[in-house]
């Protein structure tokens, strides 16, 4: 279905609010990178912090700028881009809404922020008790996660809009993506804010002494395993409905990516177990029930990969390519818009298949705590995802800014992307290699009283900070075109490119917007899930733990 909007530009108001967001996530890309290049630097062992800057707060700046802050405004932002194109612009009062989360975000970043540079809050993104923070940390990850509600109601109040108006009609696809990834986001940050509400705020003021770290951990992950999809989803949306346009294809099939993405919704939220296969308190039988529902989680993704082959295929063969990879040469390997996402799916491939790694009961053994974990999540959201903003930001922004790619900055896209590929290689590989000889994750440099099996990791760390360096650079080069795209590039006007769907396709069945069904069963899902361990922990749980703090 061709929508009418498609040939309009996002209202200029909506178009404001949408890069209000985008530059705070650019402003987090550039102070978590240089965190991200001074911890590559210790851990090589031979670079050392100056004036008593600790590794613990260099490494939650890092976590909570690029993991929380970046992610969360640019998500939200190009969510609402794409809800106000396909749907139709914001009315005045979404608007306003979505401008007041907005601020309650950036005031709430701003609070967590100066917390971790007073070293109050060096607790890393997983604050994790009984480390403990100061509690304007936590009231200002509440605001974030409040913020973000608001942004979400506008996307959800515009969804309705749309519904009422086109009664019987299948929603536009990006707006029904956007949708499904803020309702996946609601249900799964009620289980941090109840961490943050009800047990770390209260024991951070010293209302109470103690906190039980079982539910605590466990409630953080209820929520944190669903966050990886909350990142992934954005991306999947660019995979399915605009990359098709940006190399002349067609969408494979609305009914397959709507179906993917009613199967994120199900499956995100009763898995957060597989991140605490290793800890205490919980019954092997419910954790391997969660690790069974993982393995489902995995299905929309090989669909995804299906679909995404399926639509290059079909292009190339239209284009008259022969043999079983002759599409290949034919996809546009000179657009950045396609090429530096089209490196992230590549990475996604590896990244995925190292997910399912960590899922495996048993092998999660060899590889929990160890930095092959750091290894997944900097191919997974650090490659994958962020190589996909970055691809969408090479049109969006010039998009609302009324600017154009020119050929040059296109270019220096295409490098940002490959020395994107090259740094990350080194270090992503390093990790995951170290990793499998047992280097721990979250750690500062240290030699481990020469223990012989310590001396083996140190090669690994040097090319770690190879790596880092190289993704140091793109970083920068990021930030120029970025600040190229909003400023400076030339007038014009740079197409929002939104996909068709393939000749053959049927609509998507109106099923797929039964939100009672799959709202029932998300819920359900997850009583069955976390239940009877939720009640273990509490009843059965050892003395609560005082905080550790520095
Ligand atoms: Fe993960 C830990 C399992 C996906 C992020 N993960 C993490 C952490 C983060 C993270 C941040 O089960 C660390 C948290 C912490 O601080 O402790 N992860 C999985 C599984 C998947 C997975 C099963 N993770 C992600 C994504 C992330 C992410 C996505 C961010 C965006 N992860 C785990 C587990 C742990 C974990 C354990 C805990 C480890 C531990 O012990 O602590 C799956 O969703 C992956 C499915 C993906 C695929 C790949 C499909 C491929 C596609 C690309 C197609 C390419 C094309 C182009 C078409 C099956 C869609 C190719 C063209 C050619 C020509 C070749
Ligand atoms: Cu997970």
């Amino acid at each position: 279905m061709i929508n009418s909007a498609d040939k309009l530009k996002v209202d200029r108001r909506d178009g404001k609010l949408v890069m209000a967001q985008i530059y705070v996530a650019f402003i987090a890309l550039l102070i978590g990178g240089l965190a991200g290049l001074l911890q590559v630097l210790v851990r090589s062992g031979r670079f050392e912090l100056p004036a008593g800057i600790g590794y613990y707060q260099i490494l939650t700046v890092h976590g909570v700028v690029l993991g929380l802050v970046l992610t969360t405004f640019f998500i939200i932002g190009f969510m609402q881009a794409c809800v106000s194109k396909t749907a139709g612009t914001f009315t005045t009062k979404q608007r306003t809404i979505a401008w007041i989360g907005f601020w309650l975000m950036t005031i709430g970043t701003v609070m967590a922020a100066v917390m971790i540079l007073l070293n109050e809050a060096s607790v890393l993104y997983t604050f994790y008790a009984p480390l403990q923070a100061h509690f304007l940390f936590y009231l200002g990850l509440t605001l974030v996660v409040v913020g973000s509600w608001l942004g979400s109601a506008a996307i959800i109040m515009k969804y309705a809009e749309w519904r009422r108006a086109n009664p019987g009609t299948p929603s536009p696809l990006l707006t029904f993506m956007a949708l499904v990834n803020v309702l996946m986001w609601i249900v799964a940050t009620l289980g941090v804010a109840a961490t943050v509400l009800i047990q770390l705020l209260p024991w951070s003021l010293g209302l109470v002494e103690t906190v039980n770290v079982g539910v605590s951990r466990t409630l953080f992950w209820y929520f944190g395993h669903p966050l990886v999809y909350f990142w992934l989803l954005p991306a999947y949306m660019a995979w399915y409905v605009i990359i098709p346009k940006i190399i002349g294809g067609k969408i494979f099939s609305d009914s397959l990516a709507r179906m993917s993405f009613i199967l994120f919704l199900l499956f995100s939220i009763p898995v957060g177990f597989h991140h605490q296969l290793l800890e205490p308190g919980i019954d092997a039988a419910w954790k391997f029930l969660q690790v069974v529902l993982t393995f489902l989680v995995v299905i929309p993704s090989l669909m995804t990969a299906f679909s995404l082959f399926a639509t290059f295929e079909t292009f190339g063969r239209s284009k008259g390519a022969k043999g079983l990879f002759g599409w290949f040469k034919m996809l546009p390997w000179g657009d950045a818009r396609f090429a530096v996402p089209f490196i992230g799916m590549l990475s996604f491939i590896p990244a995925g298949a190292g997910g399912l790694i960590n899922a495996s009961n048993q092998m999660n053994q060899v590889v929990h705590n160890t930095i092959w974990v750091t290894g997944h999540f900097h191919l997974t959201l650090a490659t994958a995802v962020v190589l996909t903003f970055f691809g969408i930001t090479f049109w969006l922004v010039p998009h609302l800014t009324g600017r154009v790619l020119t050929k040059a900055i296109n270019k220096l896209a295409l490098i940002q992307g490959v020395l994107w590929a090259i740094g990350m290689t080194f270090m992503s590989g390093a990790m995951h290699a170290a990793g499998l000889l047992g280097a721990p994750r979250r750690s500062a440099f240290s030699e481990y009283g020469g223990a012989p099996q310590a001396a083996e990791w140190i090669p690994y760390q040097v090319a770690q900070a190879v790596g880092g360096s190289i993704l140091f650079l793109a970083i920068i080069l990021m930030l120029y075109i970025f600040v190229n795209l909003a400023f400076f590039a030339p007038k014009g006007e740079e197409e929002f490119p939104i996909g068709e769907m393939s000749t053959h396709a049927e609509p998507a069945p109106m099923v797929f917007e039964n939100w009672k069904i799959w709202m029932g069963i998300t819920v359900l899902l997850i009583l069955f899930a976390y239940t009877i361990p939720f009640i273990d922990l509490i009843q059965n749980a050892p003395p609560g733990s005082k905080g550790y703090n520095n």
